[in-house]
C-alpha cells in the first residue's frame, strides 16, 4: 500500500503544544543505525535495522516517530513483530525483558513528490536529505530526538547513470556495481543525532583540495556541484579552509575525520546545513564567481561556510539535548562566525553590521507578538524557533559572557566545555555552568538572558561636580506574550568618558548593571566630558541618553572607539527624523550634514567605516523608535534627509562616487570604496532624480564587478526613468540562464521604493520564471517586498492582501517556508488603527484556510493573540 496514505490512522494530533519542562529522557536509545536505502526520484525503499537497548527497567514499548511513512515489514530479531501505528509514531511491543534488541522496518518514500523539502527530496536532478529538526521521520521510522545518539552504517544503491556519486556521513567504506545499478557503503564512526543524517545522490563534480590539521592529518575537502558550476567554488573553498585554521587557532579545535565533503542544491529551506561530514548548502552560499557575486555575496558565503564548519564542534560532537536548547549550537555557532569574519575583515565594520541585523529583525521580534527567549519554554512547531532571536540574540548571549570573563577565562570555559560534553547531548546550563566554573563568576542573575523575553531598556545620565563624574542608569524588561513581570537582568555596559575638548578617553570601563537603579561614580574627571555608553554594543539593548545633539556630533567626529562613532552618527540621524515625524515638521538637516562631511573628510578613519557611518537608517530601524508607526511620514521624513545630504554634499558625493574601485580587489579598503560609492550614488539620486538616474545607468553600464552593478540597480530601482526599466531588462536578458541572478533580478526590484512596485510585485509573482517551488525565488520576491516597508505598508492594505495569498499558496507546498513570511503581519501592533485592522483581517483570512499547516498555524494564532 502507499505509504503516503494511512487511512485507519486516526487524526494525527496536529497543534500540540510541547513544553520544555515535560522533558523526560527517551525509554530506549538506539547507539547504532544501518540503513538499506534503493534510492529511485518515485519510490525509494528504506530498510532500517535500529539496535535498540533499554534505558533502565521498565515495560514501555518502544515507540518510532514517523511523518507519513507506513511500514512494509516490521521485525525483531529478525521475527514479524507486533506493532501498531498511532498517529504518525510506530508502536512495538519488545518481547521479554532484554536489554538491547535488533528492529528492522522497511518503508517506501517518494522524493519527487516531496515539495516541504525536508527529509527525502528532489532538487534539479539529485536526490538529497534535510533531517533538522525532525524530517529523519520523513525517511524512516526512529525516535528522531536530538538527545537519542547512535553510529550510522549506510548501504546507497541508485542508478550509475542518473546518480553517478553517492555520499553519506562519515567516509566511504566500500563500493560496488551491480547491472544498471551502483552501491556504495559509508560508516559514519561518530555517534550523532538523527537530525546530523544525510545522504545525497547525483551527477555532481568536485572542487578537491585538502587541509593538514595541526595534529598533522591529512583531511581529503570535497565541494560537490554540478560540472558547470565547478569554477564559481574557489572563494568557498578558500573559506573552507580559512575557518579549519581559525578554529584550530582560536579554539583549539580540530577536525576529525578524514573526509568533509560539501554539496550545493538549488532547492533549500534554509543556508545551509551541518550534517556530520557532509554539509549541504542552499547553492546561493557557496556559488561565487567574479561576474555574479557582490562583495557582500562573497561575505555571507564566507560566513555561512565558516558556521556550518564551526558546528562540527558546536552542534555535532557536542549536540543539544532537546529542541528548547537550539541556542546551544546556534546562539554559540553565530558568536563564532561573527568572530571569524571580524577576524577576516574590519572588526568595527562587522560589529556595525552584526548589530544592524539585530536592532532590524531581533528587536521587533523581541517586540512583538512572537517574542520568545532565547531559551523558549514550549512550541508547537519547533521550525518556527529558528528566530533571530535564538540566533542571533543568543550569539550576543555568548559574546556577553565573554566580555564578562575575558577572553583568556572564556576560552578556558569553552575548553572545558568541549571536553565534559562531547559525544553528549547537552543544554544551555551545561554552558553557562562552564562559563562559571572556568571563569570563577556567579552569573546566577545572568541566567535570566535565557529565560527572559523582550529587549532591555536602559536609560542614562551623567552629572558632573567636583572631579566626580556620576553615571545614573535604570533598566527596565517590558512585559511579552506570558511575562507580563520582568526581573532586573545582569547588564554589562562597556562605558567611556570622553573629553569635550580633545576628545581624549578619559576613562574606560565595564559597568555591571545589575539592578533597576544604580549609580556608578568615576573619580579624577576633571574637565568636561561625553558618555559614550554600550560601546561595540556591549549589550542587546535599548539605550536613552540624556546627551544632546551637539554632544553626539562631538562624538560621531571623535569617539576613540571607531564603532561608538558610527553609532553616534546614526543617533544623531535617528533623532532629527524622529523630531521631524513628531511634530510633522522639516528635516531640519544642519547638524546631520556637517557630520558626514567631518565623517567623509577624516582622514583618520577607513573608508569601510566611513561608507558604513553615512548611510541613511533604514525605513524600518527609524519605526522601531516610534510608538506607532505612519510608514508615509517615515518615509517621507527620510527622503528629505537624504534630499538635503544629497544636495549639500553633492560635490563630495560626486568625487565618492567617481572614485570607487574598479576591479574585484575584495581587500577591506576597496571593498569600503565599493560601499562607499554606492552610497554615494544613492544620495545623489536622492538630491537630483535625474541626474541620479544618468549617473546609475552609466555606473551599471560601466560596472566591472556584481557590486556595481547592484548598487545602481538598487538607486534605479527606486526611480520612475526610463534607465530603470533599460537596466533590469539587460540584467534580464544578460542572467536569465542563471537561477541566483534570476533571485537577484526579482529581489531587487520587490526592493524598490516606488508607487507602482506593488502592482510590479503582483505582476512578478506571475512572471513565467517565478516559482512557489523553489524557496529561493519565493524569498527574493516576498521576503524583500514585504520587508520593503513603505510600499508593503500602502494604506489600501493591497501588500496585506498579497502577502497572505502567497502565503496561503506557499504552505500547500512548503509549510516551513510559507511560515517565515508571516512575522511582517504580525506587526499590526505597531502601526496606525487604519492599517492594524487590514493587517489584522490578512492574518484571519490565512487563519481561516482548509488544511492549514500547523507551522503557518502558530505563526498566524499567536500573531493575533
Ligand atoms: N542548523 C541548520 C538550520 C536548520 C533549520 C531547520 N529548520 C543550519 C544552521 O543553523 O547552521
Ligand atoms: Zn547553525
Amino acid at each position: 500500500m502507499d505509504a503516503r496514505m494511512n487511512p485507519e490512522a486516526p487524526p494525527s494530533p496536529d497543534h500540540v503544544t510541547i513544553y520544555a519542562k515535560d522533558y523526560r529522557e527517551p525509554d530506549w536509545w538506539v547507539p547504532h543505525v544501518s540503513l538499506d536505502v534503493d534510492l529511485d526520484p518515485e519510490t525509494t525503499r528504506v530498510i532500517a535495522t535500529l539496535k535498540v537497548t533499554r534505558n533502565g527497567s521498565h515495560d514501555r514499548p518502544l515507540v518510532l516517530a514517523g511523518d507519513g511513512l507506513k511500514p512494509l515489514t516490521v521485525e525483531v530479531e529478525g521475527h514479524d513483530a507486533q506493532w501498531t501505528l498511532e498517529g504518525d509514531d510506530l508502536i512495538i511491543e519488545l518481547p521479554g525483558d532484554s536489554h538491547s534488541y535488533s528492529v528492522t522496518t522497511s518503508v517506501d518514500i517518494h522524493p519527487d513528490e516531496n515539495s516541504q523539502l525536508m527529509g527525502l527530496y528532489a532538487s534539479g536532478g539529485l536526490l538529497c536529505t534535510q533531517c533538522e529538526s525532525e524530517g529523519f521521520r520523513r525517511i524512516t521510522f526512529h525516535p528522531d530526538r536530538p538527545d537519542v545518539l547512535g553510529t550510522y552504517d549506510v548501504r546507497m544503491r541508485a542508478d550509475k547513470k542518473a546518480f553517478p556519486i553517492l555520499l553519506a556521513n562519515g567516509n566511504k567504506v566500500d563500493a560496488g556495481e551491480d547491472g544498471d545499478k551502483h552501491w556504495a557503503r559509508w560508516e559514519d564512526p561518530f555517534p550523532k543525532p538523527s537530525y546530523l543524517f544525510a545522504m545525497v545522490a547525483g551527477d555532481l563534480a568536485a572542487n578537491s583540495d585538502s587541509f593538514t590539521t595541526m595534529s598533522g592529518r591529512m583531511v581529503e575537502l570535497n565541494i560537490w556541484v554540478r560540472e558547470a558550476d565547478l569554477p564559481r567554488t574557489t572563494h568557498a573553498m578558500e573559506a573552507l579552509k580559512a575557518s579549519m585554521k581559525w578554529d584550530e587557532d582560536v579554539y583549539g579545535r580540530e577536525y576529525d575525520l578524514d573526509l568533509f565533503n560539501i554539496v550545493a542544491v538549488s532547492d533549500f529551506n534554509f543556508g545551509a546545513m551541518e550534517n556530520k561530514g557532509l554539509n549541504i548548502f542552499n547553492s546561493r552560499f557557496i556559488l561565487a564567481d567574479e561576474d555574479t557575486a557582490t562583495d557582500r555575496d562573497y561575505d555571507n558565503i564566507a560566513g555561512v561556510v565558516a558556521h556550518e564548519y564551526f558546528h562540527n564542534w558546536s552542534g555535532n560532537r557536542v549536540t543539544c539535548r532537546d529542541w528548547f536548547q537550539l541556542s546551544l549550537k546556534e546562539g554559540f555557532t553565530v558568536f563564532r562566525d561573527q568572530s571569524f569574519s571580524a577576524d577576516m575583515g574590519s572588526a568595527p565594520v562587522q560589529r556595525l553590521d552584526d548589530v544592524n541585523t539585530l536592532r532590524t529583525v531581533q528587536f521587533p521580534e523581541d517586540n512583538g507578538p512572537l517574542a520568545h527567549p532565547v531559551r523558549p519554554d514550549s512550541y508547537i512547531e519547533i521550525t518556527n524557533f529558528y528566530t533571530a532571536t535564538v540566533y542571533n540574540k543568543g550569539a550576543e548571549l555568548i559574546r556577553m559572557m565573554r566580555t564578562i570573563l575575558g577572553a583568556e577565562k572564556f576560552r578556558a570555559a569553552t575548553d572545558l566545555y568541549f571536553e565534559r560534553h562531547d559525544g553528549e547531548a547537552a543544554t544551555c546550563e551545561d554552558f553557562v555552568r562552564c562559563m562559571e566554573e572556568a571563569g570563577g563568576v556567579d552569573l546566577t542573575q545572568f541566567r535570566l538572558w535565557y529565560s527572559q523575553a523582550g529587549t532591555p531598556r536602559v536609560s542614562a545620565s551623567l552629572a558632573q561636580q567636583g572631579g566626580k563624574a556620576t553615571l545614573k542608569l535604570t533598566q527596565t524588561v517590558p512585559p511579552t506574550p506570558g511575562q507580563p513581570d520582568k526581573q532586573p537582568m545582569a547588564i554589562p555596559l562597556k562605558v567611556g568618558l570622553v573629553s569635550r575638548q580633545s576628545g581624549e578617553e578619559l576613562a574606560d570601563r565595564l559597568v555591571m548593571l545589575t539592578r533597576a537603579e544604580q549609580e556608578v561614580t568615576f573619580e579624577g574627571i576633571e574637565e568636561p566630558v561625553l558618555l559614550s555608553i554600550n560601546r561595540d554594543f556591549s549589550a542587546p539593548v535599548i539605550v536613552e541618553t540624556d546627551i544632546s545633539d551637539g554632544g553626539l556630533a562631538q562624538l560621531a567626529a571623535s569617539e576613540p572607539n571607531a564603532f561608538a562613532r558610527a553609532e553616534a552618527l546614526e543617533e544623531l540621524m535617528l533623532r532629527t527624523l524622529e523630531r521631524a515625524i513628531k511634530n510633522n515638521a522639516d528635516v531640519e538637516a544642519g547638524a546631520v550634514v556637517d557630520a558626514i562631511r567631518g565623517t567623509l573628510e577624516d582622514d583618520a578613519l577607513d573608508t569601510a567605516l566611513k561608507a558604513e557611518a553615512i548611510q541613511l537608517p533604514s525605513e524600518k530601524i527609524i519605526g522601531e523608535r516610534l510608538e506607532t508607526i505612519d510608514p508615509d511620514s517615515v518615509h517621507a521624513a527620510r527622503r528629505q534627509l537624504g534630499h538635503a545630504i544629497g544636495t549639500s554634499l553633492a560635490d563630495m558625493m560626486r568625487a565618492a562616487q567617481a572614485d570607487g574601485a574598479p576591479g574585484t580587489d575584495r581587500s577591506v579598503e576597496a571593498k569600503g570604496k565599493r560601499k562607499l560609492k554606492g552610497i554615494a550614488l544613492g544620495y545623489l539620486a536622492a538630491a537630483d532624480a535625474e541626474e541620479g538616474a544618468a549617473l546609475a545607468k552609466e555606473q551599471y553600464d560601466a560596472a566591472g564587478n556584481m557590486t556595481d552593478r547592484q548598487s545602481a540597480l538598487i538607486v534605479l530601482a527606486g526611480l520612475e526613468a526610463p534607465q530603470r526599466s533599460a537596466a533590469f531588462d539587460a540584467f534580464y536578458a544578460r542572467y536569465k540562464d542563471d537561477s541566483l541572478m534570476l533571485d537577484k533580478w526579482f529581489a531587487l526590484q520587490a526592493m524598490g521604493q516606488r508607487e507602482a512596485v506593488l502592482d510590479e510585485v503582483e505582476a512578478l509573482g506571475k512572471h513565467p520564471d517565478f516559482t512557489f517551488k523553489n524557496p529561493n525565488r519565493l524569498r527574493a520576491l516576498i521576503v524583500n517586498f514585504a520587508s520593503n516597508q513603505w510600499v508593503f505598508h500602502h494604506a489600501s492594505g493591497r501588500g496585506y492582501d498579497l502577502l497572505a495569498r502567497m502565503i496561503i499558496e506557499a504552505d500547500a507546498l512548503n509549510p516551513q517556508v510559507a511560515a517565515r513570511m508571516v512575522p511582517p503581519l504580525g506587526r499590526w501592533r505597531r502601526f496606525e488603527e487604519g492599517r492594524a485592522a487590514k493587517m489584522r483581517a490578512a492574518l484571519e483570512s490565512i487563519l481561516a484556510t482548509d488544511g492549514l499547516s500547523k507551522d503557518v498555524f502558530e505563526q498566524v494564532s499567536k500573531s493575533l493573540a
